[in-house]
């Protein structure tokens, strides 16, 4: 058995001290900062590795059903921080390292976050399984390695430039790779028919493999001693190298095949609601399904498993419809390999996958072209063929020969191309379909789906989701988190409802500041964060008004632009006295999938229109734009427990719930936002008061499009407006070239997909009340504390909890 070292400074000393000499091959004395985090991280391990062997043994004896999350992104953020709290080592291992003359603080921010994901999909993901380990339930979160995550997001003139995440390259020290336990992947080929003793059957002869390498993740639940893994995989040429062709010569020959094989998990597509239809990008969707049904069922699974009881066993969730490829390839080993006959394994398969929703936008709903899914997988075409076939039955026993609705919602659509609809696969196979937010639930039931919510009575549900209070709340605002603990002690960490007990405090004015002081603090420390990474100053006395998230036109950081625009031509015009302005820093994070020109346009005019206000005197410092690049975990952490108002302003309709929203009301900062995702739920918790609601609802905007918009017209009726995007188009933050932002106003003025125009006018009279509320600071702190208080519904254990109830049904096993 592993046993733990000592829960003591010395035990800690002397393990981290071992694993320098032993590990890393150094003395302290000659040990560099990289192998004294590595060190650490490695010590962590060990005081976490005997509780994770143990309860990987308990799960295999006990076979409790558990989830197989499948998701082709975890957003995981620095892993050192996560895992000292939860193994509540975060004091004695800051002693010991202190009594080996080393500052924890320092080493800390040597960790390269793991940034396997884009945005919120991928960061859902990871504190999902943060909550599954915290509340003991049976969980491996399987996943792809990539060995490039998101791209590192650089500033040149103002435009973004990509450069690769090399997130790898001083070590991973978290990750446990096992290429013994490699699974070899199949592709291409083709399928054949053969007589299996008198019946005709089908089956699958590929072209060629690939190795799927496992890479295990320790999730500590906190502080309750369960580990839960994360396992992702990595792709590896089969034969690394063809010795006959080597041994001929042609080097270049016998390494492309290597190279061809490992481009599978080399990196992250950066787009998260445009999928390109890449070839790539279907190969590592099969890979990683493929290895992690195949390591479920021959690895997690007693060998004498009877597989008709897989649904007490287990359910795959697929997180949107990247995994859903794990569909057919879970009935082609139930069939062709397990020899189970189709109607089994369907029932089976019926019951053990559930299917969860992230979007609205039709673009960003995956389909795969027959073409290339056929040559890619053709067996796997066969029976998605097939499940459609007995599905379009069953819906013309039901609805009759409604020729429009049969085609509405076959699986296989017909233009513009012949291709496979993955959400309406993944809808037909799985127990549950849910959305992410009621508002989004509602709509993909009403707008999306509709068809198939009247077919499957019962069939779809919402889970509204939720973030980590440990990551978001615990570690990023160690100070807010210390006030809660003196106002309710301990146990709200993991029982958020508990924060409502904070309403009284909203009424005291020592804890009012209190909190006052703690966003203070959390101001400095940005400050000081923003000083020495991008040079940035904030400055006292100013409202942070913060809008960070993935750059998108829906999102409208447009919108938020035309407001800092429409203050500065204020200014500049003489309209508006610079010293009657509420002082504010406007803060941007956000990325733009690379090959997205107009988002990227809009990342150059923030940073132009920055580099205008920040250096214009008639200003006089009031207003002030920074947008630091290469938003991530890490500076969402620093930036999101300073902020006072969160922009959450996306067009009604399109964003399917939001998660920064939620991290934010936590932290205390208030909400301007439209009735849009889980605004709509934050707005009914926090109540009117305490929420700047502005704009169209879902039912105003289809009504204005059923009219006919035309942007054009808001612009003319609106002064403010007018001037705002006349200033835009005169070059003024262009050094007079018109031409560079030209594709933004024209695009705003005539077309405006995202009714930024439509939503203006309200935008600028809410923050017009967001000035006029911070005046009065008290009754602000007030409202911030109310916020913090009315949010615990969005603790991601709650999520958890409806999931197990509603979809899962998977109980703790202790
Ligand atoms: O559910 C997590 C997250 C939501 O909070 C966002 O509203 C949603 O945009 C995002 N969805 C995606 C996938 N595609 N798109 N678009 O990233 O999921």
């Amino acid at each position: 058995p592993v046993i733990a070292p000592p829960s003591t400074v010395d035990g800690f000393v002397r393990e981290f001290l071992q694993n320098l000499n032993l590990e890393r091959g150094v003395t302290l004395s000659a040990s560099n900062p990289n192998d004294r985090y590595i060190a650490l991280a490695y010590t962590v391990r060990d005081y976490l590795v005997a509780r994770w062997l143990e309860d990987q043994r308990r799960q295999r004896e006990t076979q409790a059903k558990g989830v197989c999350y499948l998701s082709a992104e975890y957003l995981l953020g620095r892993q050192l921080d996560n895992n000292l709290l939860a193994s509540g080592l975060t004091d004695i291992a800051t002693d010991a390292l202190a009594a080996c003359g080393i500052d924890i603080g320092e080493l800390r921010e040597l960790e390269v976050e793991p940034g396997l994901g884009n945005g919120g999909l991928g960061r859902l993901a990871a504190c999902f399984i943060d909550s599954l380990a915290t509340m003991s339930v049976p969980n491996v979160g399987y996943g792809i390695r990539y060995e490039y995550g998101i791209f590192r997001q650089t500033f040149v003139g103002g435009q973004q430039v990509e450069q690769p995440d090399a997130w790898l390259s001083l070590g991973s020290p978290w990750e446990f790779p096992h290429p013994e336990a490699a699974q070899t992947i199949s592709f291409g080929g083709h399928t054949e028919t053969y007589d299996d003793g008198g019946v005709t059957r089908n089956r699958w002869v590929p072209g060629w493999d690939v190795e799927a390498v496992p890479y295990n993740y320790m999730v500590p639940g906190y502080q309750n001693g369960r580990v839960n893994t994360l396992r992702l995989w990595s792709a590896k040429a089969t034969n690394s190298f063809d010795l006959r062709v080597f041994n001929s010569g042609d080097y270049e020959e016998a390494v492309r095949a290597q190279t061809f094989a490992e481009n599978i998990s080399k990196v992250l597509y950066p787009e998260d609601s445009t999928p390109q239809g890449k070839e790539l990008r279907l190969q590592q969707q099969y890979f990683f399904v493929a290895a992690s049904i195949r390591d479920f069922l021959d690895h997690q699974l007693l060998p004498d498993f009877d597989l008709t009881k897989l649904p007490e066993r287990v359910i795959f969730q697929l997180n949107d419809t990247h995994p859903v490829i794990a569909v057919p390839e879970f009935m082609r080993v139930l069939t062709d390999e397990k020899g189970m006959d189709w109607d089994a394994a369907w029932a089976i398969t019926q019951q053990c996958f559930a299917y969860t929703c992230h979007t609205l936008l039709p673009e960003a709903l995956e389909v795969w072209s027959v073409d290339l899914l056929g040559r890619l997988l053709p067996r796997h075409l066969e029976i998605i063929y097939r499940i459609n076939e007995e599905f379009l039955v069953a819906v013309r026993e039901r609805f009759g020969d409604d020729e429009m609705r049969i085609r509405n919602m076959s699986i296989i659509s017909e233009f513009p191309e012949r291709s496979v609809r993955m959400a309406y696969l993944a809808t037909v196979a799985g127990a549950k379909v849910n959305g992410v937010a009621e508002l989004h639930s509602q709509l993909l039931r009403d707008k999306v789906l509709p068809d198939f919510d009247e077919f499957y009575p019962g069939k779809f549900t919402n889970v509204t989701n939720g973030i980590t209070p440990r990551r978001f709340v615990r570690l990023a605002n160690p100070q807010l988190s210390g006030l809660i603990t003196e106002a309710l002690g301990g146990g709200w960490l993991t029982d958020m409802e508990r924060l409502r007990e904070l309403e009284a405090y909203a009424e005291d004015p020592d804890f009012r500041a209190a909190f006052a002081e703690v966003k203070a603090a959390n101001k400095r420390r940005l400050n000081d964060v923003l000083l020495a990474r991008d040079g940035f100053e904030v400055s006292d006395g100013h409202m942070l008004d913060v809008m960070v998230k993935r750059l998108h036109e829906y999102k409208r950081q447009m919108l938020k632009l035309l407001h800092i625009v429409t203050a500065y031509e204020g200014i500049v015009s003489g309209a508006v006295a610079a010293s009657d302005v509420q002082p504010r820093t406007f803060i941007f994070g956000a990325k733009a999938a690379p090959g997205y020109a107009m988002a990227k346009r809009i990342i150059h005019l923030i940073n132009a229109v920055g580099s205008v206000v920040n250096d214009d005197p008639r200003v006089e410092g009031r207003l002030k734009v920074l947008f630091p690049p290469n938003y991530n975990v890490t500076l969402a952490e620093r930036l999101i427990p300073a902020a006072d108002l969160s922009e959450q302003i996306s067009l009604a309709g399109k964003e399917a719930s939001g998660t920064g929203n939620m991290k934010f009301a936590l932290n205390g900062a208030l909400t301007i936002g439209t009735d849009d995702g889980a605004n709509v739920e934050i707005r009914q918790l926090v109540g009117d008061d305490n929420f700047f609601l502005f704009g169209m609802s879902e039912p105003e905007v289809e009504g204005l499009w059923a009219r006919g918009y035309k942007p054009s017209e808001f612009y003319q009726a609106d002064d403010h407006l007018r001037r705002a995007i006349d200033l835009i188009a005169s070059g003024a933050f262009s050094d007079g070239d018109k031409s560079v932002f030209e594709p933004i106003v024209s695009n705003l003025l005539y077309d405006d997909r995202f009714m930024v125009l439509a939503d203006y006018s309200a935008y600028i009279d809410a923050q017009a009340k967001v000035d006029a509320a911070y005046a009065d600071q008290d009754a602000w702190t007030r409202s911030a504390i109310l916020n913090v208080a009315r949010c615990g519904f969005f603790s991601s254990d709650r999520s958890m909890r409806d999931y197990i109830e509603r979809i899962w049904h998977t109980p703790p096993s202790l």
